[in-house]
Order: structure tokens, then sequence, then C-alpha cells
């Protein structure tokens, strides 16, 4: 079901993606395929994965690829921008929006991440409720009412695609491996009577292909298929998404941080790449020089993200130079350095500077 040779150095396909971004349905499968008297039907549109945080967005969206594209961490609040990963299959082109996560936005930069998500609903031909499953089995099988089974943030998620006029819906059950099947049955059952126009399909999107429910990608990519129109594919059919290479190592870094530190301290961390340069080397792969500025809003969050003579950052750094070596194809010289920019979260200027603000 994955994209063919999608383990090729990431690098070649996002070279491609600024360039490409111009040719937009100018070149297209269809073209290439027309034969005399025989027109081959190709699929191509949007789907937003829109959900609260933690439900396992970005954790589908690489699943569907076959490689990350966005990154993941066990906290909320990890995805805090627009991001498109682009699944060719044969005759069709899904072009999935990963989006930060749904919640009680407090501070501007939360706001501008609940407003990415939220804009991502507009002009796209469909939308996929990624929902964490567990919650609500759970609630069933303590005997909620059927009121009760989703959370009032749930129910939130729920009010806007109905708000919304994205018309194809799908609901992703996702983390099916973490309840009994018998759970599945009385939860699909509520969730269609919310919802009778979508369609459900409970995945995995963790342990897809090796899970006791195997398959449900699979089941999601067809339904999928159904929701976008008949169209030539909208973007080469090489690439994989849109974002460009230096937001995919700052956001490799971000992970990293994400992963290994606690309370407040992801949330106060930006990353942004100084330096991205390529030296090239005789009969060898190329050397690429990164400097990365780590952003904080406190000395105290500076020091701790440090550590004891500099053991923290220096862990952060050798975890990311170990996704982004293969994903550029070459070694990385990878200098990392952090800096107090208080209240970063709330100044305009910075966000916008980040992306994070438009
Ligand atoms: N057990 C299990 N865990 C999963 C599954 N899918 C995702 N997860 C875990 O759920 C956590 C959150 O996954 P993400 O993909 O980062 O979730 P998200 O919806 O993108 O979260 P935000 O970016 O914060 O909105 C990670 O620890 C994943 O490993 C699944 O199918 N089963
Ligand atoms: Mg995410």
């Amino acid at each position: 079901m994955f994209r063919e040779g999608t383990f090729d150095s990431l690098r070649s396909l996002l070279e491609r993606s600024a360039a490409a971004s111009g040719n937009r349905r100018r070149k297209s499968v269809r073209d290439s395929r027309i034969r005399p008297g025989y027109l081959p039907r190709m699929h191509a549109g949007f789907i937003t994965l829109i959900g609260r945080p933690n439900a396992g967005k970005s954790t589908l969206l690489n699943a569907v690829l076959g490689q990350k594209i966005s990154i993941i961490s066990a906290k909320p609040q990890t995805t805090r921008n627009r991001i498109l990963g682009i699944y060719n299959g044969e005759g069709v082109q899904i072009i999935m929006v990963d989006t930060p996560g749904l919640h009680q936005a407090k501070g501007r930069l939360n706001r501008a991440m609940v407003g990415v998500a939220t804009d991502s609903l507009q002009d796209v031909d469909a939308v996929c409720w990624v929902l964490d499953a567990s919650g609500p089995a759970h609630r069933i099988a303590s005997g909620s009412l059927p009121s009760k089974i989703l959370t009032k943030a749930e129910s939130r998620v729920l009010a806007l695609i109905e708000r919304s006029n994205v018309e194809k819906v799908s609901i992703a059950l996702n983390k099916i491996d973490l309840l009994s099947r018998n759970a599945l049955l009385p939860l699909i059952a509520a969730l269609s009577e919310r919802l009778p126009n979508a369609e459900i399909v409970p995945i995995s999107a963790l342990k897809n292909g090796s899970d006791k429910f195997s398959g449900g990608v699979d089941r999601l990519l067809t339904v999928w298929k159904g929701h976008i129109p008949e169209s030539p594919a909208l973007y080469p059919t090489d690439q994989v998404t849109d974002v460009s290479e230096r937001f995919v190592v700052s956001e490799l870094i971000r992970e990293k941080i994400f992963n290994l530190t606690r309370q407040e301290i992801p949330y106060a961390v930006a990353v942004e790449i100084e330096k991205f340069s390529e030296e090239a080397r005789e009969g060898k792969p190329p050397l690429f020089h990164i400097m990365a500025r780590i952003m904080v809003e406190r000395d105290s969050q500076k020091g701790i993200l440090i550590g004891k003579q500099g053991s923290s950052l220096k862990r952060i750094g050798t975890l990311a130079r170990k996704d982004i070596e293969p994903m550029l194809g070459a070694p990385v010289f990878l200098q990392l350095h952090v800096s107090v920019a208080p209240k970063w979260t709330e100044n305009p200027s910075l966000l916008r500077e980040l992306g994070y603000e438009s």
C-alpha cells in the first residue's frame, strides 16, 4: 500500500518541492498516460486531518506515506504548522493536510495554532476526524450515557466539522490496538448516530500492518479515494510534501526536545535554522553544516536545555543528527545553541518570523 521507493533520501523529493509548486496542474499522470480511445480515471484532492492534540494525526500522515514528514510525540500540541503529505497511489493522489490539535488556546502561539487548524477546513475536498478511540471506548465500558461518550472537547471538534462546509467526512477511529474488539461496535454506533454521513474506519496508525486488526489504514485510503473528485494530479507524482528540507530539520530538532524535556519546556521552545550549507567533497557525499538556534523564554529553561556540562543539548543534537542524516542522505555537522527570547510565544513579529503566524 505504501508509496514505492519512499525510503529513498527525502532530500531529493523535498528539493523538487519548491520548484514543483509552480508546476501545479501543469504536468499530470493523466497527461503522460493518455492513449487514443482510453482516458484513465484519476482522483486527486485535499483531505484535512483534524482532531484533538495527541489523537495521532501526524502518526497517520507518516503511516500513509511510509516515512516521517511530520513530527510526533507523546505530548499534546506537537504539530504547530499546516503540513502537507502527498500520497501517490494507483490512479489517485491524496493530499493530506496535517494540522495542530484543536484545544482551548491560551496565549498567542496557541491561538495561532488553532487558527491554522480551523482555517485548514476551508477549500478542501474532505475532512478526516482523527479520534483517539481509547477514551470514548473506556467511557462506554464504564457505562457512560450515550451523550457522555465524547468529552466536551471531542464534541467541539464534531461541532466544528458540522459547521464547516465540507461534505465528505470520515472518522479515523485511531489507537484501536489499545482497545478490545467488543468496545468498537458500540462506539461506531454512537458516532454514526452523531455524524450519520461520516464513514467510520477503525485504525491503528502506529501499528498498522502488524496489529491484531491490521489493514485499517488501507481501508481509510479507499474511503478517502471516494471522497476526492476526479482530477489530474495536483502535484508532481514524485512529490511527498510541500515543506522545505530546512523546515523538516528544525522540526526534527524540536521533536527531540519534546521527547527529552518535561513540563513547560517543550512549549517554550522554537527552533530556527541559522545556517544550512553543503560542502562538496571529492568522491564522497557532501557534508552538511547546519547551525540551529533553540529559542526559550527564560534563563532557567536555557539552563535545563543545556544540562550539566552541556549534556542535555549534546543528547538532543545526537538524536536529531541520527534522523537528519538519513533524510539528507549525507553526513551532517550539527551545531545547536540556546538563546533566551523573553515571551517569544506572545511576540507577533517573532511568531511571524518563525512561521507560526502569517
Ligand atoms: N497505541 C497507539 N498510539 C498511537 C497511535 N497513533 C499514534 N499514537 C501515539 O499517540 C501520540 C500522539 O501522536 P501524534 O501523531 O503526535 O498525535 P497528533 O494528533 O499529531 O498530536 P498533535 O500534533 O499534538 O495535535 C504518540 O505518542 C503516538 O505514538 C496508535 O494507533 N496506537
Ligand atoms: Mg501532530
